[in-house]
């Protein structure tokens, strides 16, 4: 097995402006994706409802694509749910919400995505406190993905994001507190470029547990189109055997289309 190449595609208007190479036409993305040769496709909707599951099979069958992934910071970005938050009720919102998209990510084999939904620790909730609720929220829905028959992803962020897990030291030292074992590590090139002394290194010290990438330059552009040295990355995918997708999750610059068609330059180049 080798690593495969996958593409954003966000539905979520509130997120306009964000890091995802296709927007809200998932039929064109789809054609895109397939001219270009990706082997799949990572979408990120409003809410469980919004993932259009019939049709994302039907897209996705027509043009021998596999769904990657399922995003699920709409419960974010939409509702500010996360998590982390003071009071039970809206930790069981950001709770269900990521369960709904679990399940619905399921019935295309997607796992879910646990990026910003993670939250932060601030105000009356201690910085141990914060980690304890996330600790019993992946077991939980990790165990949940477990009977759905796919593992769960969590996206550790840069500290202007997150200030729960920045880096691959610390999370790992996290993952190992866990009870279930069905949670892997999401290495964001983009968050790493800012949090780690050196990438490569910190992709060997993740190891078995990255369950995936997303593929992206040092500023959000798409790959290539920064200063991140990719051969050294490559080389640390090589040894760890990741095996998984690298999606290209960055700005639709200059264009969609020319983002996606750099990113997929740069997989067949480093990564194929
Ligand atoms: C999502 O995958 C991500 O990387 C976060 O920064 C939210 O945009
Ligand atoms: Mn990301």
């Amino acid at each position: 097995m080798s690593i495969q190449s996958a593409v954003t595609i966000s539905l979520v208007k509130e997120a306009e402006g964000g890091p995802f190479v296709f927007w809200h036409d998932l039929a064109a993305a789809c054609a895109k994706a397939a001219e270009l040769g990706y082997d799949a496709v990572e979408v990120f909707a409003p809410n469980a409802d919004a993932i259009p599951v019939d049709e994302l099979r039907q897209l996705t069958q027509q043009h021998s694509l596999k769904v990657a992934a399922v995003g699920t910071g709409g419960g974010w970005v939409i509702h500010k749910w996360h998590l982390c938050q003071p009071d039970a009720g809206s930790r069981d919102n950001a709770k269900n919400f990521i369960r709904s998209i679990i399940d619905a990510g399921a019935q295309l084999g997607a796992p879910a995505i646990i990026g910003s939904m993670q939250g932060r620790f601030e105000g009356a909730v201690s910085r141990e406190q914060a980690l304890e609720y996330l600790r019993a929220a992946l077991n939980e829905l990790g165990e949940h993905a477990k009977a759905a028959g796919v593992p769960l992803i969590y996206e550790p962020l840069n500290r202007y994001e997150s200030n729960l897990l920045n880096r691959a030291e610390d999370t790992v030292a996290f993952l190992d507190t866990l009870d279930t074992n069905n949670v892997v590590i999401l290495a964001d090139l983009f968050h790493m470029n800012i949090e780690e002394a050196n990438i490569a290194d910190a992709l060997r010290t993740y190891g078995k547990h990255i369950g995936h990438l997303h593929f992206v330059d040092s500023n959000r552009r798409p790959a290539g189109c920064g200063h991140m040295d990719y051969t050294a990355i490559a080389s640390a995918l090589k040894e760890i055997s990741y095996d998984r997708y690298a999606s290209a999750e960055a700005f639709p610059w200059p264009d969609s289309d020319s983002a996606a068609k750099a990113t997929i330059d740069a997989f067949n180049q480093y990564l194929a």
